[in-house]
């Protein structure tokens, strides 16, 4: 089973999204491996964003990321890196499709309420900022068997 790191931004949380959005990956039959709500500091933001450093959108990205709190999560499942892109919509919510999250609760790339890994190389670095070994927890997942054949 594949891992991948999923972020509810600022904007998320402020706009009381949380229980929605997590709701769909609950729904997907996602295992939840980690979650915490916390503020993202300057460090960590660097970290998270090193791809983009230079960029013209960057520091209004750093500075909305560190706005407020976000919730952090790893979820567990089948191909969960593409799956969890899939169901988050287009990086810009003017591209993202109806029934997506941006494409149903964003309008602006500046404020697209949600993150997921691209890939599960991103994945696992994404994991190593945001959590502590101890804070993955290792516990049998009831759905599983009627979720996998
Ligand atoms: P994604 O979040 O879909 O992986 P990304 O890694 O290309 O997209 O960019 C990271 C975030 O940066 C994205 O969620 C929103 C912001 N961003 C990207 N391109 C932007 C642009 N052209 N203008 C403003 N913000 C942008
Ligand atoms: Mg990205």
């Amino acid at each position: 089973m594949e891992q991948t790191f999923v972020m509810i931004k600022p904007d998320g949380v402020q706009r009381s999204l949380v229980g929605e959005i997590l709701a769909r990956f609950e729904k997907k039959g996602f295992k939840i491996v980690g979650l915490k709500l916390m503020k993202v500091t300057e460090e960590l933001a660097g970290l998270h964003y090193q791809e983009h450093k230079g960029k013209p959108f960057y520091p209004g990205l750093i500075k909305y990321i560190t706005s407020a709190p976000v919730v952090v999560m790893v979820v567990e499942g089948k191909n969960a890196v593409s799956e969890v892109r899939k169901i988050n919509g287009a990086t810009n919510p003017l591209d993202a499709q109806p029934g997506t999250i941006r494409g149903d609760f964003a309008q602006d790339i500046g404020r697209n309420v949600i993150h997921g890994s691209d890939s599960v190389e991103s994945a696992k670095r994404e994991i190593s900022i945001y959590f502590k070994q101890d804070e993955l927890l290792e516990y049998n997942y009831a759905p599983a068997t009627w979720l996998f054949e």
